[in-house]
């Protein structure tokens, strides 16, 4: 809350995204809404140590396998929802914009607040990621287009990711999701970062590789 009413950098803002309901620009009434604390590993050493913590490597070592590094590159942020200019997301996977050996990466979401539909929640196809599409079912910003009838069908199943503050959702980065406006008048908070495995490297060159990753050390197990 203190870095965003002081607006400490890197900052995303809504009007950046231009997604429905966003300012139209930074100018604009609301245009310096934040919608993104980027860096979050860097702005606290309480983000990094949760973020890295043996609990959370533990359970995505379940998930992933392997030696787990997390992306300072994607997400690694904390997601604000402010109720006047917040925008909605459309149905996307997480990795359209991301560049890696394999399509193998998990995001952890924790609620830092209840998260339900009147402020924003993500929603969720269940097992979506397991599904295969074709490059049309997407539009040209790689958003899942929703007015055709086979994506209706796959949306259709969407469920709601309601969370109660300290709630951690892993959802996978094919995983379809999306996001409503924040219609009351609190803003909602989730800490946000993205794991790969260490044999799933960022393409040399992409935006993925752009930060070095931070090694996610796994618990000494106990004998
Ligand atoms: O909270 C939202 O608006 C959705 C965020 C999201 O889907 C994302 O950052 O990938």
């Amino acid at each position: 809350m203190r870095h965003l009413a002081a607006q400490i950098q890197p900052l995303e803002y809504e009007a950046q995204v231009k997604y429905p309901g966003a300012p139209v620009s930074l100018d604009a009434p609301g245009g310096r809404t934040v919608r993104r604390l980027l860096q979050a590993c860097a702005r606290d050493e309480l983000y990094r140590d949760w973020a890295t913590s043996p609990e959370l490597a533990e359970r995505l070592r379940q998930l992933l396998g392997g030696k787990l590094e997390l992306s300072q590159a994607h997400h690694n942020c904390i997601m604000t929802k402010n109720p006047a200019f917040s925008s909605a997301t459309g149905w996307h996977q997480d990795i359209r914009y991301w560049s890696f050996q394999k399509p193998e990466l998990v995001s952890v979401w924790l609620a830092l607040g209840p998260e339900h539909e009147e402020n924003g929640c993500l929603w969720l196809v269940p097992g979506s990621h397991r599904m295969e599409f074709l490059p049309d079912q997407f539009d040209g910003d790689r958003f899942f287009r929703t007015g055709l009838e086979q994506n209706r069908l796959v949306i259709d199943a969407k469920v709601a990711a309601e969370l109660d503050e300290g709630d951690v959702l892993f959802f996978h980065c094919r995983l379809l999701h999306a996001a409503g406006r924040n219609r009351t008048a609190l803003t909602k908070f989730a800490a946000v970062f993205t794991y790969h495995c260490a044999d799933n490297l960022p393409l040399t060159g992409s935006r993925s590789a752009l930060l070095p990753d931070i090694d996610v050390p796994l618990a000494t197990r106990r004998r």
